[in-house]
Order: C-alpha cells, then structure tokens, then sequence
C-alpha cells in the first residue's frame, strides 16, 4: 500500500499534498490500465466535452496524472484547480470547495482487485470522471453555482434534495446530442459496466432533466442506477441552477415528497421507459 492510501488531513479544508512522487509503479500501471480500457469505451460513448477535456489535459500521457502539471492548464481554461484530498470531506467543505473552484479529487487509486468498483471515490474517478468536464466553460459555471448552492441548500435543510442533484447530473449525467443519447457523468464515464449499461441495456428509464423532479428522487449508491436522466445541453443545466429561485423551492420540498428511483411520473416526458427487469446487476457488487 503506497504512502497514499487513505491519508488523513491535518487541514481545516481536507486537503493534503498529492506527493506525486509516492506513487508506485503498480499504482501507476493501474490508472494506464484503467485509462486505456475507459477511453476504448468512451470513444462513442462519451459526449464531446468530456473527450475534449481529456485531451487537453493530456491525462492518456502515462501515469498517475501530477495535479502541478495540471492545474495552469485548467485554470487556464476555465479557473479551476484540482486540489488533493484523503476521500470524502464533509459536505460543507465540498461545497466550499467548489464554490471557490477548487475539486477535491482523491489522493489514493484503487487496488487491481479494485478495478471494476471502488466504494469511495478514488482518483481515477475523480480525476477520470470529473476533471476532463470541468474544462467546458459552462459546465464549469454549473459546478460552482452548485458549490454556492450546497452551501445554500445546508442552511434551509434541504441537502439530501441538493445531494439527488449531483448524482442525477454530475455523477450519472446524460446529454442529448444529434448522434443520440452520450454520457457526461463522471459515475458512468469512469465505470467500464455502466457506460454500457447506461446508453444500451433496456431496463433503466431515460427521462428528461427537470430540476425539481430530480430533486425529489431517491437514487441507489451500490448498483446501476434505475433511471438517467437527460439534459438538451450543458446550458439548461446551468440556467436551472441560476435561473431558479430556489427559497420557494425549498419551501416546497419541505412537503417531503419523494419519488422512488425507478419511478415513472405522468408529468416525466419519457426518452426510453425501462423494461424494469431489476436484478442486481453491478458485476462482483
Ligand atoms: N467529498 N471528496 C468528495 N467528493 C465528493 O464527491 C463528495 C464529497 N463529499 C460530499 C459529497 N460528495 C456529496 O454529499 C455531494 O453529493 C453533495
Ligand atoms: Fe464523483
């Protein structure tokens, strides 16, 4: 276990040194392992953006990628720093985090034996899944209108509706585009099962994005997610966060509704409506 794993924070933000340096060999054979059989997936998987972000940051270069080799060029592009820490950080600290557009990504990579599902988010997850997005402008803006917004959400009680927010964009996010449905959710795009998954197998639903409906539905953290749901572009993702007042909104999520992940409403404007044939799915989990 290199001197990475799992290392705890003496910092009142959560973050610590990457010490690129520490890594080990087998640790950086096993993010090339996971970068060269994702972007084989990803090709005509994945939305522009997130293909784009990957090459600009060159993160195919070998290795580990050195987050002070990366970070001029994405605060280049869009002002935003990678910033090292052990795991998960307390929401708040999230929030605040990407507020001041910082991402914590995780310090540690996943085992071999790993390969197919890490529990916490690792740095190929992280840094995989989420940083390539953070170089389009819009979807940058959208990440830190959410950061403000969590910190919003903490105070009116509300982070659970806040929380089902990421999971249904950021984390397993798709985008309409003329080629057809493509991913842009870093817990699809670094999973090599569910990029399938998501944009081929019949049994989840794809329904349209709308604010509050995801907002008040549940979402499974330990398989294939029952429903995706799907944005026009990056633009709409960011207008609902700006546009919307959400103290009213807040208001009438207090009601405590909540839909359940594999819910199909009257007033969801279906894609695809899944077969529901449920089993337990994630391979190995
Ligand atoms: N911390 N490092 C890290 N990464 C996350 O994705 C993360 C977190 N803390 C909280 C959190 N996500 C979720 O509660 C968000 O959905 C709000
Ligand atoms: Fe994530």
């Amino acid at each position: 276990m290199s001197a990475n794993a799992h290392r705890i924070s003496d910092r009142a933000d959560f973050t610590i040194e990457q010490n690129w340096r520490d890594y080990s060999d087998d640790e950086h054979v096993v993010w090339d392992l996971l970068y060269r059989r994702q972007v084989g997936l990803l090709a005509d998987r994945a939305d522009r953006a997130m293909l784009d972000g990957l090459k600009a940051l060159d993160l195919g270069r070998g290795g580990i990628p050195d987050f002070d080799k990366i970070n001029p060029e994405l605060m280049k592009l869009t002002g935003w720093t990678v910033v090292a820490v052990p795991s998960l950080v307390p929401d708040e600290v999230f929030f605040e985090h990407l507020a001041n557009r910082r991402f914590p990504a995780g310090a540690f990579i996943r085992t071999r034996a790993q390969l197919d599902y890490v529990q916490e988010p690792d740095i190929f997850h992280d840094v995989f899944g989420h940083v390539p997005m953070l170089t389009n402008p819009v979807f940058a803006n959208y990440m830190q209108a959410y950061g403000e917004g969590g910190l919003r959400a903490v105070k009116f009680g509300r982070l659970k509706n806040l929380a089902a927010l990421y999971w249904y964009t950021v984390e397993f996010g798709l985008i309409e585009t003329p080629q057809g449905l493509r991913i842009y959710g870093a817990g699809i795009s670094s999973s090599a099962d569910e990029s399938k998954f998501a944009l081929e197998d019949a049994s989840p639903n794809r329904i349209r994005f709308e604010l509050e409906r995801v907002m008040r539905t549940d979402y499974r953290i330990d398989d294939f997610q029952e429903t995706y749901f799907v944005i026009r572009s990056y633009d709409e993702l960011f207008r609902a966060t700006v546009d919307t007042d959400f103290a009213p909104l807040y208001e009438r999520l207090a009601d405590g509704v909540r839909h359940s992940p594999g819910a199909v409403l009257p007033s969801d404007t279906v894609i695809q409506q899944g077969s529901q044939a449920w089993a337990r799915r994630k391979s190995g989990g």
